[in-house]
């Protein structure tokens, strides 16, 4: 069974928003468009409380309950089977949605007969990498859809350089184009 997880597509993360990934919104329609090719979809959110340590590194993001945290008004939500919120505490970054506090994404994975785990979504170079590396780690066959995710680029060359070392540790990079139903 595979599955499709979509990373943090957030207003905070797209443009005007205040952690803004350069062209973040472009995921959106790709997103939408291969959904309907997975049994199931389910998402992460970045959900800060508004005090949380990870302001020290970064522009405040994502507060829980804050029209920044909603979901881009275009992704289409309604499909999705459950939704793992992370970065929830006050000393917590939690980059990868495998660090999800309101519930267990591996267990849930498990016990929902995924083997094949698809991650889209944002941004490249930090959570979606945090996020395929884990699933790689936890033992699921991972693939990031190359043209459905987006790089903050702090440094130019850090969505590349992030993708590179998926692929480095087992990850599949894979076009949209290229999946099929099955
Ligand atoms: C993210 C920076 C800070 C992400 C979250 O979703 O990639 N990046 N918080
Ligand atoms: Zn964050």
């Amino acid at each position: 069974m595979k599955a499709l997880l979509i990373v943090d597509v957030q207003n905070d993360f797209c443009p005007g928003g205040a952690l803004a990934v350069p062209e973040g919104d472009k995921v959106v329609p790709v997103i939408n468009r291969i959904m309907d090719l997975f049994p199931l979809v389910i998402a992460s959110k970045d959900w800060h409380p508004k005090d949380t340590v990870h302001f020290k590194k970064w522009p405040s993001h994502c507060v829980q309950d804050t029209p920044g945290a909603d979901f881009h008004p275009l992704l289409n939500a309604s499909n999705l089977k459950k939704i793992f919120l992370k970065g929830t505490k006050n000393k917590d970054d939690g980059y990868s949605a495998f660090e999800a506090t309101s519930a267990d994404l591996a267990g849930f994975l498990k016990k929902e007969k995924v083997d094949e785990l698809y991650i889209a979504g944002l941004a490249t170079d930090y959570c979606v990498k945090a996020t395929a590396l884990d699933a790689d780690k936890a033992g699921f066959e991972t693939f990031v859809v190359e043209d459905a995710v987006a790089a903050v680029n702090v440094k130019p060359g850090d969505g590349e350089k992030a993708l590179k070392a998926m692929a480095r540790a087992g990850v599949t990079l894979i076009n949209s184009a290229e999946i099929s139903k099955e």
